[in-house]
């Protein structure tokens, strides 16, 4: 049977590429560039579910396919759970997103703190599967390491070593990482809600 065909309303090519690998056996993922979609959806909401719709809605609206977004971020105990919806921008409020700016900045917010536990979170807002919207969440808990480590994946995955590892995303690698993260978790409750 054919695969179908799912876009991911997601600008950040790492989403892309983790996506891809977790559904690949089970849905075409199609990136926003296929299909010829290259405005920058303002994340102007303050719920990740909220700001996961309008992007999934701008998208559908366009392509008029099946599509989902998924908006996500790190929440950290000790900054009662900071910087949340903020991750992107936690830096850089109003200019390009910049990973390296933000590590540094939940560093040094984290300098005096005992307390270092975390978790990813993210929930995908799901367009034209059904009459309404379909969300889906997953998390990751962890806790933030002391120093960057690592060179894989993107984001805060330099400092966030999951539960049962002594290593950071950034250094566990895809292959962990896709079995275990928040996304991984949010794209599986996806695929076993749309096609059993
Ligand atoms: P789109 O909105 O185009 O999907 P984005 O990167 O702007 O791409 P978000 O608005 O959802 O996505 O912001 C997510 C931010 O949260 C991201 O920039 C990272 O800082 C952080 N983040 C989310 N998932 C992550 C992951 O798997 N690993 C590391 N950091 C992550």
């Amino acid at each position: 049977m054919d695969r179908p065909i799912w876009i991911f309303a997601t600008n950040n090519n790492h989403k892309l590429e983790e996506a891809r690998s977790i559904l690949a056996p089970f849905a075409q993922i199609v990136s926003l560039k296929e299909i010829g979609f290259f405005e920058e959806v303002e994340e102007t909401a303050n719920t990740f579910h909220e700001n996961a719709l309008l992007k999934a809605n701008a998208v559908f609206d366009f392509a008029g396919k099946p599509c989902f977004a998924d908006d996500s971020g790190l929440c950290v105990n000790a900054l009662l759970g900071a910087p949340g919806i903020f991750s992107a921008r936690y830096a850089n409020p109003t200019g390009p997103t910049d990973h390296l700016a933000n590590n540094q900045k939940l560093l040094k917010a984290l300098q005096n703190e005992t307390d270092r536990t975390a978790y990813f979170i993210t929930v995908i807002a799901a367009v034209g599967f059904s009459e309404e919207p379909l969300y889906f969440k997953g998390e990751v808990h962890g806790k933030i390491a002391h120093t960057l480590k690592g060179v894989q994946g993107f984001g805060y995955d330099p400092l966030f070593v999951p539960d049962g590892y002594e290593q950071t995303f950034a250094e566990l690698g895809e292959t962990v990482k896709n079995q275990i993260s928040h996304r991984a978790h949010a794209l599986q409750a996806l695929k076993q809600a749309i096609l059993h």
